[in-house]
């Protein structure tokens, strides 16, 4: 067994009592009330979802296993020479709670490269599909097409369903996934954008740097995947993309068609295509000025006129979250120290100057502050990767190591099917005592 699978299979044996004894001793404990603008809206606030993987606190932002995202930057082992940790030992920080060594981090990298040969047929279901497919539609029919390699669904076909051991085959599935999706992510990206001129893999190098290679881009590219890959990779449970997966995986069905059912959650534009709405946003803006840098008073003005026209702004706001995203502040980091001079950088801050007074001023949206999406266009257009359609998908790679981190835990402890009760707007009515 690898040291990953042999931490986690200790982790969910002390972990499980625990879960047993809240449910057997004190289930009937009350953690949330509901309303009706919660149950008409979303849901929003209610506690029902349960994990140990990230907690998003609306004031301070997203922990990982109960680290800041600069103590991961910093806690977590890196390449030689690598300013950003090995995407692998986070992955084993998710799934386990523990910051590796660097020793167990590469034998995640040994373990991600034993597992990454995409099937041909996989190759051959994407070159079938019409060149101007969405690539985010590409990516999910990929991860759904290959749910026939599941080793959960085999041995449950075969009868050998054990509700304490199915953990393990959720955990195959999740590594063999895992280590496959830069690969399909990088060969959509060069099949459909670069004259289909796809790049064999460099087993020398870790997940980022490899992904870098196969997108034919130069380092310090390499340092962005691996940024952007941890960055977007959990925002607890309830988001749409996380709450997908696991609420399809509760039914039993496999990594496989959680994981495409969840990245399929991820392509709507109030989730993960914000980040290519923003840069849109901006490049149409742009153009109208004729390519100039606005200044105030204009972004001013576009940004009046999008509200006014009864979109979003793209990149801000937020279910959650009620300040500046830290996944925002850290991709800003990175521009302060590689990009500063970047007009495209410029511009995003001169957003952050103008927007968050004006959504103020509006009074409707909750959060005012920029998100994650405000700021991942930048820098991706920086290094060349000039098509936004793209960015989704380098969305759910990153996004891929949380929620595969949270349904291998599900199964490990076991959780139902989910299903939460409807009611009828006559019910809603006699509630509020109008009917
Ligand atoms: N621009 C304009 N209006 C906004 C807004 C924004 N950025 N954010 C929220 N609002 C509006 C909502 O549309 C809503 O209007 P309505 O009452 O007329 O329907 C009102 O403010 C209240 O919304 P809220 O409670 O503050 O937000 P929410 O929880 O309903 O939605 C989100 C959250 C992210 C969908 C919303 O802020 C939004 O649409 N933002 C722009 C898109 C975006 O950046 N999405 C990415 C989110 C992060 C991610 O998942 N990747």
């Amino acid at each position: 067994m690898s040291t990953l699978k042999d931490v986690l299979a200790k982790k969910i044996d002390e972990h499980r009592p625990r879960t047993v004894k809240l449910l057997k001793e004190h289930g009937d404990v009350k953690i949330s009330d509901v309303t009706i603008s919660q149950a008409i809206g979303g849901m929003r606030g209610v506690k029902s979802l349960v994990t140990d993987i990230s907690y998003l606190d609306p004031y301070e932002g997203i922990r990982f296993r109960g680290y800041t995202i600069p103590e991961v930057m910093e806690k977590l082992p890196k390449p030689e020479g690598k300013d950003y940790p090995y995407v692998e030992g986070f992955f084993y920080l998710l799934l386990t709670g523990d910051i590796p060594t660097k020793e167990q981090a590469e034998e995640v990298v040994e373990e991600f490269r034993k597992r990454s040969q995409i099937p041909q047929y996989v190759i051959d279901i994407l070159r079938t599909m019409p060149r101007d497919s969405h690539p985010m539609t590409m990516f999910s029919s990929a991860i759904l097409a290959m749910q026939r390699e599941s080793v959960f669904a085999r041995n449950y076909k075969e009868g050998k369903f054990n509700k304490f051991t199915c953990w393990e085959d959720m955990y195959e599935d999740a590594m063999n996934l895992m280590a496959k999706l830069p690969h399909i992510g990088a060969y959509i990206y060069r099949m459909k954008y670069k004259g289909d001129t796809p790049i064999e893999p460099d087993f020398s190098l870790d997940l980022g740097g490899n992904f870098a290679h196969m997108m034919g881009i130069e380092p310090p590219y390499d340092e962005v995947a691996r940024m952007y890959f941890i960055l977007h990779s959990d925002h607890e449970s309830g988001n749409v993309s996380a709450h997908t997966t696991h609420l399809v995986a509760s039914a039993l069905s496999d990594a496989y068609y959680s994981l495409s059912a969840g990245i399929d959650g991820l392509a709507g534009p109030l989730h993960g295509l914000a980040n290519q709405e923003v840069l849109g946003w901006i490049q149409n803006f742009m153009d109208q000025l004729g390519g100039e840098v606005p200044t105030k008073e204009q972004l001013q003005k576009a940004v009046w006129d999008t509200l006014n026209s009864g979109q979003v702004i793209p990149g801000y706001g937020h279910a959650v979250l009620r300040k500046t995203d830290p996944r925002y502040t850290s991709q800003r980091e990175y521009c302060q120290k590689h990009l500063p001079d970047y007009p495209l950088f410029k511009l995003v801050s001169m957003l952050y100057d103008v927007v968050p007074d004006i959504l103020r001023e509006q009074g409707k949206a909750k959060n005012p502050w920029p998100n994650v999406d405000a700021h991942s266009g930048v820098i991706q257009w920086y290094y060349g990767l000039v098509e936004y359609d793209f960015y989704t998908v380098l969305f759910g790679i990153g996004r891929a190591l949380g929620v595969l981190a949270n349904i291998t835990w599900d199964r490990a402890l076991g959780y139902p099917i989910e299903r939460p009760k409807s009611v009828t707007t006559d019910m809603l009515e006699e509630a509020a005592g109008i009917k």
